[in-house]
């Protein structure tokens, strides 16, 4: 393993509709990185640890109402708050899988039809990926998996809209899109292989930047 000074850990991003099997995926590919030796943690968003975060956990769960703007900014504060920690891990050489990120923030509240320009603006500056990993499903096929439909987006009608957001962002940019409905194993092996390609790039050097770029 390189261990020079410019070695850094890599930023990979799940994404996808719930119940798509992000989560699932995401601690098997931190598992998997851990076994072959690397620096690795699971993080999610929203991190529902901290105060923004609980206030977050309280509106998605319907236990409060929120403005469609001020819930979309909180979500944003909410990964503003782990930024320097992000950043601080990944020079560090620890390579971070992401349960979610900013294009969950921008495709969730587009679906609700705010504008697609506003939503992206809080989150200029963040730290970009190195890779999107974009599991995809449709709305009626997540439906029909266990656990749908407890918390606050998990509806058809709404879900068909978060697609389309997805669609409007992966315009022009370089997602790696996995068949999601695949048996578990073999989108674990897809995405071990295009993870482990990426991991090798930010170890070689390959700068952070920020979003969107
Ligand atoms: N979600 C998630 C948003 O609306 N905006 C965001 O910025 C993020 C990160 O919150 F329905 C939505 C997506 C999902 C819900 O996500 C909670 P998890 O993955 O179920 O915790």
């Amino acid at each position: 393993r390189d261990s020079s000074s410019n070695s850094r850990g890599a930023l990979v991003v799940l994404e996808g509709l719930d119940r798509c099997g992000k989560t699932t995926q995401a601690s098997r590919l931190a598992q998997y990185l851990e076994g072959l030796g690397h620096s690795v943690e699971l993080w999610r968003f929203p991190d529902r640890t901290t105060s923004v975060g609980q206030m977050i956990s309280s509106y998605l769960s319907n236990e409060s109402q929120l403005d469609d703007h001020t819930i979309h900014l909180l979500f944003s504060a909410n990964r503003w708050e782990k930024r320097s920690l992000m950043e601080t891990k990944l020079k560090g050489g620890t390579t971070i899988i992401l349960d979610r990120y900013s294009y969950s923030g921008v495709a969730f509240s587009c679906a609700k039809g705010l504008n697609f320009e506003w939503c992206k603006a809080p989150e200029v500056g963040l730290l970009a990926p190195d890779l999107v990993l974009y599991l995809n499903i449709s709305p009626k096929m997540a439906a029909e998996r266990k656990g749908y439909g407890s918390e606050r987006y998990e509806q058809i009608e709404f879900q068909n809209q978060v697609v389309e957001a997805y669609r409007d962002l992966m315009i022009g940019s370089n997602w790696q899109i996995v068949d999601a409905c695949q048996p578990m194993e073999v989108i674990e092996k897809e995405l071990q292989e295009i993870v482990l390609d990426c991991v090798k790039k930010c170890q070689n050097g390959a700068p952070l930047s920020d979003l969107w770029s």
